[in-house]
């Protein structure tokens, strides 16, 4: 999982993500909409939109960025982790550090050292400070969940919030407690926040998880958008306005901010490299992804401009309050942690909307390799489950390569609870197919409806499989023969039209029968076995449980005949 922190992960999903991308098609599309905002750069899903900011000029109702800090002169210059920069552990420390290292998996104790309004560096690509945005922008609620957060790493949160926007833009900072047990978030935090009046903490009573908690705090939100923060966050120089400005632009404009790097270990702040894109591989796995350097000069991208992303990474973004209603919020069957920036990614895609991230507008979040807290249940259900409603609800037939890649969840049956509802929003809010979101998103995702096609050949017998009616035959191979194609699904199935391999159970005969999606007793394992031993052939073995032992697709060398028997492996 996520085993390297922050800037590892990225620089390693990176390189191997390059190889993936080489080649990669990168349509152009553009609803006439798009066309005029996103002026050179139409790249469709993966493009950038220029639109506003630099046109701008002089136009009235606009200003220059404003690039308030508070932390700029700040009090003692001297203090550990100042600007950003790495702290060291004293020789004498160790120990202690070590032991509390597990109270939020990160160097706590690094963090209670360095001060909570500590300055950090203006990390925005050049260009950023002289944007200009409107004089109108909308207000914002920020949301910030926590469970059990280290102390001085949320207030770093909520001062890097109050010292770094524009206070008229803030409506108010609701803190949501998602049932915390430590002592020190009660009257401690409580009497600490007193001498800011806009931030205001909403106590659960119970645990909600993070996607329940911030639904709770969406409802009692005043501001005109909603921006969701994590608690160990430290926000840059004018990293609010640019994103509040993509959305005064549109209201469907989900606008993230650039995420960088406060690294686990030394507390430093460090950038990331630019022209990200929030991108997912299957089984639903978030990641970035940067954009083909051939793309970038193709299309003169620049580093301040926007980039769509066909996923968001799920803590830090800004949405239209209104919008984020309308949309149903996120589904509130997801549970506790995960899955929940795919559904919304998913949802305001295809029902109209856009993710975007805006590189000048920059956030630090702490990486960790391990969530802090405990889940009310096994951490990995949960996510699985969450994850499987996210296909069951917008993948349509595409669900199948996400169950393909984890087949162990066709395995276990998992149960996802009721959809209707968020099926019902799905046809209400007359979103469109995951088809478009592929083509017209992310194109570049690999996702093929069948695993693989072509011909089941015995090479020892030299034949092959083929349909005769309503019965099976082995003949001699012939590709142009449409009767022996078949397609191996990513459920498993061999399927040939609606027809599908199976064993019939009498005497070990093979049969075929009506295709069911997840039916287990028409599945089958390829196994190849040329790995193993060169000159073997590959194995197909029938997953059908009632099946007296592990049994292969073989055939019958005297009579030509096709069944299922014992595998073996020689
Ligand atoms: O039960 C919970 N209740 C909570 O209030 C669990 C968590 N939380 C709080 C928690 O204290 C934190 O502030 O919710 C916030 C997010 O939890 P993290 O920090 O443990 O999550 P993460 O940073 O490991 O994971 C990312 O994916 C999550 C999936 O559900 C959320 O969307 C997080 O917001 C998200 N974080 C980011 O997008 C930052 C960049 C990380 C990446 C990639
Ligand atoms: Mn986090």
């Amino acid at each position: 999982g996520q085993e390297q922190a922050g800037a590892a992960l990225r620089t390693a999903g990176t390189g191997q993500d390059r190889q993936e991308q080489a080649g990669a098609a990168l349509r152009t599309a553009g609803t006439g909409q798009d066309r005029q905002e996103q002026a050179g750069a139409a790249l469709g899903g993966v493009g950038t939109g220029q639109d506003g900011q630099e046109q701008a000029g002089g136009k009235p109702g606009m200003h220059r960025v404003l690039s308030v800090d508070a932390t700029l002169a700040p009090r003692d210059p001297r203090a550990p982790g100042q600007f950003g920069h790495a702290v060291a552990v004293p020789d004498d420390k160790q120990e202690e550090a070590k032991s509390r290292w597990k109270e939020g998996n990160f160097n706590v104790y690094l963090s209670d050292l360095i001060p909570v309004d500590r300055a950090i560096a203006d990390t925005r690509p050049a260009g950023c400070s002289e944007q200009r945005v409107h004089d109108d922008l909308p207000t914002t609620t920020i949301i910030m969940c926590f469970v059990d957060e280290v102390w001085s790493t949320l207030l770093r949160s909520v001062h890097s919030v109050l010292s770094r926007s524009p206070p008229h833009l803030i409506e108010e900072v609701i803190l949501v407690d998602d049932f915390s047990t430590k002592e020190y978030l009660k009257e401690q935090l409580d009497t600490y926040m007193a001498r800011f009046p806009k931030v205001k903490i909403l106590r659960l009573r119970e645990r909600h998880g993070l996607i329940r908690a911030r639904l709770a705090g969406a409802e009692i939100a005043k501001g005109a958008v909603l921006t969701f923060l994590d608690s160990h966050v430290e926000c840059n120089v004018g990293w609010l306005e640019p994103l509040l400005e993509r959305v005064r632009l549109r209201r469907t404009k989900v606008a993230c901010p650039v995420i960088e790097v406060i690294s686990d270990k030394d507390m430093s702040y460090m950038t990331v490299d630019n022209f990200q894109r929030g991108i997912f591989t299957w089984p639903m796995n978030f990641g970035w992804r940067q954009i083909p350097q051939e793309v970038i000069e193709a299309n003169k991208i620049k580093e301040t401009d926007i980039i769509r992303c066909p996923v968001m990474a799920g803590g830090l973004f800004s949405i239209d309050k209104k919008y984020f209603f309308e949309l149903g919020m996120y589904d509130p069957g997801l549970d506790v942690w995960g899955g929940e920036n795919m559904e919304i990614s998913f949802k305001v895609w295809m029902c109209g909307g856009e993710i975007e991230i805006v590189p000048c507008s920059r956030v630090g979040h702490i990486f960790r390799n391990d969530n802090p807290y405990s889940f009310p249940k096994d951490r990995v259900r949960t996510v699985e489950r969450n994850l499987a409603r996210v296909a069951e609800v917008w993948l349509d037939e595409y669900k199948e390569l996400f169950y393909g890649h984890a087949y162990h969840l066709v395995l276990k049956n998992v149960d996802v609870g009721d959809l209707t509802q968020q099926i019902q929003l799905r046809k209400k809010l007359q979103c469109k197919s995951f088809r478009w979101y592929l083509e017209n998103v992310y194109p570049d995702l690999e996702a093929p409806l069948v695993k693989a096609s072509g011909l089941l050949i015995n090479v020892a017998l030299a034949g092959c499989v083929a349909v005769e009616g309503p019965t099976l035959a082995f003949e001699e191979c012939d590709v142009n023969n449409t009767n022996q194609h078949f397609n191996y699904t990513w459920l498993r199935l061999i399927q040939h039209g609606e027809l599908c391999l199976a064993p019939s159970g009498v005497l070990g005969a093979l049969g075929l029968r009506r295709c069911q999606g997840r039916s287990r007793s028409l599945a089958w394992l390829h196994r190849s076995l040329a790995t193993v031993r060169p000159g073997l052939s590959d194995h197909i073995i029938s997953e059908h449980q009632h099946l007296p032992q592990l049994s292969c697709l073989e055939v019958d060398p005297s009579y030509k005949a096709l069944r299922v028997k014992a595998c073996d492996s020689t």
